[in-house]
């Protein structure tokens, strides 16, 4: 499937890398690629001239930082989105090194932890992920983080533009070895959260609409206590609700199914459930054809991909992105250059420093169709649904605001079409539940979609 192209690295040395970004930095309207580095420097990567080029200034490098994941989202309304930086300067528990959480205003970055008036909200937990969450559907957004030995935090804004941790008054304050997030309107009609646990049962929050949650993980059957679940995905397998693809830290990997019910029950194929280093999952249509593929990223052991073939999941090929010596510890899919199929970055880490890989996929002649829903305020809206009917079938995906495990994809509904090449509808349902309509739009573009005015 994957052909690697790397080369168009510019610069591309041996590093310790986690979570990889994908989000609009310099606000000229295309994504960078914002990279993690642990005791180096995070990498903003942006497509100039046919290679990607590093343009981080110093404070968003934070050479001296132990970056583990940088989430984006607009948390002040301004249409920018906001960068969270986690740092964990130890594996578990209380950690020396404090979080960042990077505004711009102009052309200039400001961190707003270091700010006398959030003094208070410094982030003193190890962790691992973060996600972005707008539990109320308003438009603006708080970072959920998944800590290692501590409370789950939320940070949001005050309407005094104050700091301050909302995890408590939200009910999703508990403790666990918090490793892969999502958050998404998965079993209600605004944003749920899923949390994978290394240390016990996962988390099943649903939001009862007014931004207060229940956690459900048992009785929906997705607590999987016996494994160290670490990455999640979502996708929808069915044409029904959302499904969870679960990967473990050697142990089996899980296709959580949603049934019409609310319970999950687990359809991963023999092959597709076999135990390993699962360090990140990705759900995604790599060659158009209208079906999602299943990416494992593992450390230090063969990548594995799955594809929905003759009705049903079969093993791929991964071509060059087979890595079976890769310390994987990060994975994004955006659509770098512009030319309707996705790329997959793949970042390393965990003890061995290695280079970043980068791979495409050969060209096809299948259509496809690319969706970018924004708030109200302009930003990228993660967490909206965007459904996509073409041929008579409907495809869903959600707009990400974090998955896989420490990482954060493109915030665009990518959309394959197989042989077709005409869109009959796309369907963009925001968090807070307004949806709009497209009828016969053009296929083969982006197509930007502003929330309705009233
Ligand atoms: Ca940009
Ligand atoms: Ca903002
Ligand atoms: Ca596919
Ligand atoms: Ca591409």
């Amino acid at each position: 499937m994957f052909l690697d192209c790397s080369r168009l690295i510019v610069d591309n040395q041996p590093r310790l890398s986690n979570g990889i970004a994908v989000t609009d930095v310099d606000g000229d309207g295309a994504f960078e690629l914002v990279v993690t580095g642990y005791g180096t420097n995070n990498l903003i990567l942006k497509w100039d001239d046919g290679r990607l080029v590093d343009i981080a200034s110093p404070l968003l490098a934070d050479a001296a930082g132990c970056t583990v994941a940088i989430t984006a989202a607009d948390v002040d309304g301004d249409g920018r989105e906001e960068l969270y930086v986690l740092n964990s300067d130890c594996a578990s528990g209380p950690k020396e090194m404090g979080d960042r959480l990077f505004a711009c205003f102009g052309k200039h970055w400001i961190d707003l932890l270091a700010q006398p008036e959030n003094a208070g909200m410094a982030n003193r937990v190890a962790g691992r992920s973060v996600v972005a969450m707008d539990r109320h559907g308003h438009g603006r957004y708080g970072f959920v983080v998944a800590a290692d030995g501590g409370p789950f935090r939320l940070f949001e804004l005050s309407r005094r533009g104050r700091l301050e941790d909302a995890a408590e008054d939200a009910g999703i304050d508990l403790i666990a070895a918090g490793r892969g997030l999502v958050c998404l309107p998965f079993l209600s009609d605004r944003m749920d959260l899923f949390a994978c646990n290394e240390g016990g049962p996962n988390f099943l929050f649903r939001n009862l609409g007014d931004g207060n949650f229940e956690e459900i993980a048992e009785e929906r059957g997705v607590a999987d206590s016996r494994f160290a679940g670490r990455a999640v995905a979502t996708l929808d397998t069915d044409g029904g609700a959302f499904d969870l693809l679960v990967g473990t830290w050697e142990g089996p990997q899980r296709l959580f199914r949603q049934r019409s019910g609310g319970g999950f029950v687990d359809e991963a194929t023999g092959e597709m459930s076999m135990p390993g280093r699962v360090s990140t999952v990705i759900a995604a249509d790599f060659d158009n054809d209208g079906y999602e593929e299943l990416f494992f990223n593992l450390h230090g052991e063969p990548n594995r991909l799955f594809g929905w073939r003759h009705d049903e999941w079969q093993p791929i090929e991964l071509g060059d992105a087979l890595e079976p010596k890769g310390n994987g510890t990060g994975a994004v899919v955006a659509d770098i250059d512009g030319d309707g199929r996705l790329e997959l970055l793949v970042a390393h880490g965990g003890g061995a420093a290695q280079p970043l890989s980068l791979y495409r996929t050969a060209a096809t002649s299948n259509g496809w169709v690319r969706v970018l829903p924004l708030t109200p305020y302009g930003a990228p809206a993660r967490g909206a649904v965007v459904s996509c009917t073409a041929g008579g079938r409907r495809q869903r995906r959600a707009i990400c605001g974090g998955s896989g495990y420490l990482c954060q994809m493109e915030p665009v509904a990518h959309f394959g079409l197989g042989p077709l090449h005409a869109v009959e509808q796309i369907e963009v349902r925001w968090p807070d539940g307004t949806i709009a309509i497209i009828d016969n739009p053009p296929a083969g573009r982006v197509l930007t979609v502003p929330y309705p005015p009233e």
